[in-house]
């Protein structure tokens, strides 16, 4: 049989199930990284199964997001992930080596292997032809001890690349974006994207990377390009070429679903405000002014962006109403910008260089002013995460970001007048690993440090027979995980702190709901209604850990983003879906719900029936899970059901 990537990857690392879209798939995997912002609790998660070492072939700790050091929290979790990496066995890249998936895709990633990622973005990997899925800390911890990965099979859609882009201004940003611009925000959700066509050869690893990386903005579980000739010539130039195998579809390869790009007919894009899927012409625009220009991000901060940019910069001035931040994506593209000479030309023309490391794009520093517009090279641009609600966020490539830094103004790239060379790979990158440190042999005995603002992981109990609770809010369509849990440079530090944390819970839409919430909890806890793609956007378990800890016994949607479904089982969380979505209309904030028969139901796999008491009617909803996922919930969570496995 005829198999395309996806079958063949998820073919050869099946454990059990089905790989059949929608079936229950285990899988074996690879590799598993964290980032500091998610990996305290994935690491407190892990030594809470009681394993000694981890028991993937490779696990890295990356810190790249908590970064600012304004007093003893984010140092302190740094010290922790260190203890934990040296006491587990795994990787540690030490703060200042750069953002993990960009340093992923450099030193670590693999043609054919698996990767989670405690992160949404990890199918940045996919540029190299790894699968890689961003996944909650839970699941990562219990895959490090030892556990498969079950998925539910995604369907395999494939982006049929024709053409080749329009150089030099046209970009693989562009490539996403006129994805997003067709498909939006919830368009991926239950597939994966596999490439494919003529086009693709026209894209080295780094251009890929940028598209599978915010393939994340489609909902998509991920992306994934063939392993061919580009790959092999990045993996040599990193020094990894054994790593290498060739992985294409084979002739005749069946897709769910068949999408096609003509690259050369596309244009220099942007996401307005405060979606990533609100996709138009960069002209269209033309003329505004902007305030600001952020260039990094786990999207586009590799070396060929920083040259580019640094091309673009050489011998001009920043215009003097915009402050330009530029940060690059590891210590990689740090030594090598500066060993060539394009940092001391970002810096000549007025750019403010950050570390290698998340920054602005989670709202760690650079904020934008109030009413200004922004230009950002990153993936998400939801209200308020630049740290800003009363700021504007524009999504765009490097190249136009640079030309706009200079110009002051929106402006299609190609109208500038600049001219710039075309970016050729270089034979070999700078390698210097000094900042990753090798996982040691005989350290179990090793001592975990945890500063006193990491606590303990709250557990929930087992559900009882009934829920009654009260609706604390009724949200709309495309709640995002920043709207549910903001992130930022306040509120990131509290993230190995649930109670801390908790305060901040919807924040952002209705600041009253963490004291409702706890005053709730006497009569039964609370109840969270909203529409349809409801928690897209990043893998921050805390987006169900500390609603968890407020009382919150069930989520009642239209429908589900992936990560967030399964971090709201994995903390005993009902996710419910509406059999009609219209019956939403009937549920005001403040009613009272009595979902009755909990146990029974959740057992036979049977439809809810909930009754609205302050309303008077009923109304039905599903949970749809499959069996391993029912018996976490009937246990209260993923924690309690894996120290139950594991003793
Ligand atoms: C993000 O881009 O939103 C983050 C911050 O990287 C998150 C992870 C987190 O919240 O820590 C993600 O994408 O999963
Ligand atoms: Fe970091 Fe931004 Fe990438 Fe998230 S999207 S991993 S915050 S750079």
């Amino acid at each position: 049989m005829a198999l395309n990537i996806v079958r063949k990857i998820l073919e050869s690392h099946k454990v059990s199930g089905d790989i059949t879209p929608g079936s229950s798939v285990a899988l074996n995997i690879d590799e598993v990284y964290t980032q500091d912002a998610t990996g305290t609790m994935a690491w407190l998660q892990f030594e809470a199964m009681g394993i000694d070492k981890v028991k993937v072939p490779l696990a890295v700790s990356y810190v790249d997001h908590n970064m600012i050091q304004s007093n003893f929290m984010n140092p302190d979790d740094h010290v922790f992930l260190q203890s934990a990496a040296a006491k587990f066995g795994a990787w540690f890249s030490r703060p200042g080596n750069g953002i993990c998936h960009q340093i992923n895709l450099e030193r670590f990633a693999a043609p054919g292997k698996i990767a989670l990622g405690t992160d949404s973005h990890t199918p940045t990997n996919g540029g190299i032809g790894m699968m890689a899925i961003g996944v909650g800390g839970l699941d990562a911890a219990t895959v490090m001890a030892g556990s498969p990965y079950e998925l539910t099979a995604p369907k395999t859609a494939l982006v049929k690349l024709t053409g080749a882009l329009e150089r030099p201004w046209v970009t693989a940003m562009d490539v996403i974006l006129e994805l997003l611009r067709r498909l939006t925000v919830k368009g991926g959700v239950g597939k994966i994207f596999e490439y494919g066509g003529e086009g693709v050869k026209t894209l080295n690893v780094t251009e890929r990377a940028t598209i599978t990386n915010m393939g994340a903005e489609l909902g998509a579980t991920t992306s994934v390009f063939p392993s061919d000739e580009a790959t092999l010539k990045f993996l040599k130039a990193q020094g990894r070429e054994s790593d290498w195998i060739e992985l294409t579809a084979d002739e005749g390869a069946e897709y769910d679903e068949v999408i096609e790009i003509d690259l050369s007919s596309l244009e220099p894009l942007m996401s307005k405000p405060h979606s990533p899927d609100a996709v138009i012409a960069v002209k269209e625009l033309s003329g505004t002014e902007i305030n600001q220009v952020c260039i990094g991000s786990c999207t586009n901060s590799s070396y060929q962006a920083m040259q580019a940019v640094a091309s673009i910069l050489k011998g001009r001035r920043v215009a003097e109403h915009v402050n330009l931040m530029i940060n690059p994506g590891s210590k990689q593209v740090y030594e090598m910008i500066a060993g060539d000479g394009s940092l001391a030309d970002m810096i000549a023309a007025g750019a403010r260089l950050l570390e290698a490391s998340c920054g602005p794009c989670i709202g760690m520093g650079a904020s934008p002013g109030t009413g200004q517009n922004s230009i950002r090279t990153y993936n998400r641009n939801f209200k308020g995460r630049s740290g800003n609600k009363d700021a504007f966020v524009y999504l765009t490539s490097p190249l136009t970001a640079a030309v706009m830094a200079l110009k002051g103004e929106m402006i299609d790239p190609r109208e500038s007048g600049i001219e710039i060379s075309e970016f050729n790979e270089p034979e070999s990158y700078r390698i210097n690993d000094n900042m990753l440190i090798p996982p040691q042999a005989g350290s179990t005995d090793k001592e975990i440090k945890k500063g006193p603002n990491i606590k303990e992981v709250p557990v929930k109990d087992a559900p009882g027979d009934e829920i009654r609770a009260e609706v604390l809010l009724k949200a709309g369509d495309n709640i995002t995980t920043d709207d549910i849990m903001p992130a930022g440079s306040k509120v990131l530090p509290y993230r190995s702190n649930i109670p801390a944390i908790s305060e901040f819970v919807f924040t952002n839409i209705d600041s009253s709901f963490a004291e409702r919430a706890v005053k709730s909890i006497e009569k039964g806890g609370g109840i969270i209604v909203g529409g349809e793609n409801y928690g897209q956007g990043s893998s921050r378990e805390h987006a169900a850990i500390a609603p968890m800890h407020l009382g919150i016994q069930a989520v009642i949607v239209i429908s589900f983003a992936r990560i967030h479904r399964a971090n709201l089982i994995n903390f005993g969380i009902l996710p419910l879906v509406f059999k009609n979505p219209e019956d939403i209309e009937g549920i005001h904030k403040g009613d009272f719900l009595v979902i009755g028969d909990v146990k029974n139901t959740l057992l036979h796999n049977g439809e809810f029936t909930i009754e609205n008491t302050s309303r008077g009617n009923v109304f039905q909803c599903t949970a749809n899970l499959n069996e391993r996922e029912r018996d976490v919930i009937l246990k209260g969570g993923l924690l309690p059901f894996t120290k139950e496995k594991v003793a």
